[in-house]
C-alpha cells in the first residue's frame, strides 16, 4: 500500500486578508481601549450617564459664558435639553443651573449652544419675561419642583451650571 501526506497551505489572499483582519481588530481594540480609558477619567471627576452623554454638575457658581468656558475646557458645552426624559434628568439635579440656552444674538430668538433652534420647551409659567425689563438673555433651569422649569435670566449672575459631553456612537 502506498501512502501520501497532504499538507494544504493556504494561498497569499487568505493569508493577506487574515493579517487585514487581525490589524483592523487590533486598532478596534485601541479605540476601544482608549474610549474606556477616557470615560474613566470623566467618571473619576465625576461625571454621570444619562443617555447617549454624560453630564458633570458644577460645585462652583459663575456667570453664564464663563460656565460656558469651564465646560469646554472640559470637552463639553452647556448641557443642550432635546427630550423630556433630559429635561427630567437635568431637573432631579434639584438645583438651579445654567443649561445651553441663550437669545444673546437676538432677542427673542432662543438657541442652544450646538447652534440649534429651540423646539421644544420647558419654560416656567410666564416665562421667558425679561423681568422688569431686565436683560434676561440666559437660560437657567429654576422652578425645580415643576416639569416646566426654565427661567430667563441676566447672564452675569454667578450660577451653578450643568455641562454635557455628547459620547459618538461609532
Ligand atoms: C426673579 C428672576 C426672574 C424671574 C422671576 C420669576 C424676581 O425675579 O429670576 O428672571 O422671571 O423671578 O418670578
Ligand atoms: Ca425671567
Amino acid at each position: 500500500m502506498k501512502w501520501s501526506w497532504y499538507i494544504f497551505l493556504p494561498s497569499h489572499t487568505v493569508i493577506e486578508n487574515t493579517e487585514a483582519k487581525l490589524n483592523d481588530t487590533t486598532r478596534d481594540r485601541d479605540e476601544l481601549k482608549e474610549k474606556l480609558n477616557v470615560c474613566g477619567d470623566y467618571s473619576r471627576q465625576g461625571w454621570v450617564h444619562f443617555g447617549g452623554s454624560l453630564y458633570y454638575i458644577s460645585s462652583e457658581q459663575k456667570s453664564w459664558q464663563d460656565s460656558r468656558s469651564d465646560c469646554q475646557q472640559r470637552g463639553a458645552d452647556l448641557v443642550v435639553i432635546n427630550s423630556r426624559e433630559e429635561q427630567e434628568f437635568t431637573r432631579q439635579f434639584q438645583k438651579v443651573t445654567w443649561i445651553g440656552l441663550t437669545d444673546r444674538e437676538t432677542e427673542g430668538k432662543w438657541m442652544w449652544v450646538d447652534g440649534t433652534p429651540l423646539t421644544m420647551s420647558f419654560w416656567g409659567n410666564g416665562e421667558p419675561n425679561s423681568h422688569d425689563g431686565n436683560d434676561e438673555d440666559c437660560g437657567e433651569m429654576k422652578f425645580l419642583d415643576n416639569e416646566n422649569s426654565w427661567n430667563d435670566k441676566p447672564c452675569d449672575i454667578e450660577t451653578v451650571w450643568i455641562c454635557e459631553k455628547l459620547l459618538s456612537v461609532a
